[in-house]
């Protein structure tokens, strides 16, 4: 079953949008060793995309090389039902600023760091509980529509820090 295409706005931002009704688990992540954006359908299901150079299309993991990215964002949309969402730091910092729209139903975000490694996060709420701005080290998420946060920091070593302003 299809469940969310991957490609380019007006801007050349890149955007993931759920095709499908059903709840969506979609993780982001940015790996900067092979330079390349990646975005898994967590349950299994089938993402497509039209960027030029993409791999994946028809498979549950899409990979876009940064270069064919000129926008300054990375925007999600889950749309419709109770969503689950992953911003995943493991790989390496966002260049580009994320945007989370969760969409109807309560949709969970979660903010994903690496074992033992320091993290300095500072959360900001925006003015409805629904949206905000988390700084994560050098990565910026700005989110909507969204209902619970989690912050994982990866456990291990490194000193973390998190602050609410
Ligand atoms: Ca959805
Ligand atoms: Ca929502």
């Amino acid at each position: 079953m299809l469940d969310a295409s991957v490609g380019l706005d007006a801007f050349q931002n890149l955007v993931v949008s759920s095709t499908s009704d059903g709840a969506d688990n979609l993780m982001v992540q940015a790996d900067s060793s092979a330079s390349q954006y990646i975005v898994t359908d967590n349950t299994g299901a089938i993402l497509s995309t039209t960027v030029p150079g993409a791999m994946g299309d028809g498979s549950s993991v899409v990979r876009v090389p940064f270069a064919e990215v000129s926008g300054s964002r990375f925007i999600v949309q889950s749309n419709a039902e109770a969503d689950q969402l992953t911003v995943d730091s493991t790989l390496g910092t966002f260049n580009l600023l994320v945007e989370i729209q969760g969409g109807d139903s309560f949709d969970e975000l979660t903010v994903r760091g690496s074992t033992d490694v320091s993290h300095f996060v500072r959360t900001s709420p925006g003015n409805d509980k629904h949206s905000g701005e988390i700084g994560f080290n050098e990565s910026i998420v700005q989110y909507g529509g969204i209902e619970n946060i989690v912050i994982d920091l990866g456990g291990g070593g490194g000193e973390d820090f998190v602050e609410i302003s």
